[in-house]
């Protein structure tokens, strides 16, 4: 048994603001992760590495020990499921809203809707929550042409401004769920390395916090 501890950060938006937070608990990257192509970095902790992943492979790698630590969205958790995960922390960054959209001014179907989405366990779960009958499609990008070009009534995406599902004639319907980037750590490490791994996690609670009160 090691004291060294992996975390796996999601690559793309949420990782230029999860890497200050870090920063802040005392962990920064050796090499510009822009500039490199590795996976695994070294940090300035000798006894902390970093994984630079898709959002969608952060669950996986912790809940299976490939990680000890994880920085992803709450809709990619939602999706994945949360097994073998716990969530100790919101990092209160990268918000925006889980949600359904269609096209401007329709009215979605009385019956089955066909819903595209990326996050189709998140729809299963959804509209068996509301009673309706729904075929669900599943696509990994692009989401906002399904409605247009009749593959189907409904999405689910992300929503944030607005401004994409506005360019492609869509407007949201109903909100499924607000959404920020959480902390996740493996039930295993969190009881063997919990001394190392407690003051991580009250070192970015301390740093979301800061963030809470300068933005009041
Ligand atoms: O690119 P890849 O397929 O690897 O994954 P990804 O696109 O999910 O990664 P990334 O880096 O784009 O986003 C990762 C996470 O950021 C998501 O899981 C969310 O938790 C969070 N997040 C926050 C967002 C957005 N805001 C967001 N606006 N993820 C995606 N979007 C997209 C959305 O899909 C839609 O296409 O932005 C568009 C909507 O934005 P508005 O402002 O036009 O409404
Ligand atoms: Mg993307």
């Amino acid at each position: 048994m090691t004291d060294s501890i992996t975390i796996a950060l999601s690559k793309g938006r949420i990782l230029e603001e999860t890497l200050p937070l870090l920063a802040e608990a005392g962990i920064e990257l050796v090499d510009d992760v822009k500039k490199s192509r590795k996976l695994v970095f070294p940090t300035t902790d000798p006894s902390v590495r970093v994984l630079i992943l898709r959002a969608t492979d952060v669950p996986t790698y912790v809940q299976y020990g490939g990680a000890d630590l994880g920085v992803t969205g709450k809709d990619v958790l939602m999706e994945h499921g949360g097994e073998g995960l716990y969530e100790p922390l919101d990092l209160n960054i990268s918000r925006c809203r889980l949600m359904t959209a269609g096209k401007v001014g329709e009215q979605p179907p009385a019956g089955r809707i066909r819903v595209a989405t990326k996050f189709v366990n998140i729809a299963r779960r959804y509209y068996a929550a509301q009673g309706r009958q729904a075929d669900i499609i599943k696509l990994y990008g692009a989401m906002e042409l399904a409605p247009i070009l009749n593959l189907a009534d409904e999405i689910v995406d992300i929503v944030d401004t607005g401004n994409t599902l506005k360019a492609n004639g869509l407007e949201a319907r109903e909100l499924i769920d607000d959404i920020s980037t959480r902390l996740v750590v493996n039930r295993a490490s969190m009881k063997m390395q919990h001394g190392k791994i407690n003051p991580i996690i009250e070192m970015m609670a301390a740093a979301v916090e800061r963030r809470r009160g300068s933005s009041e």
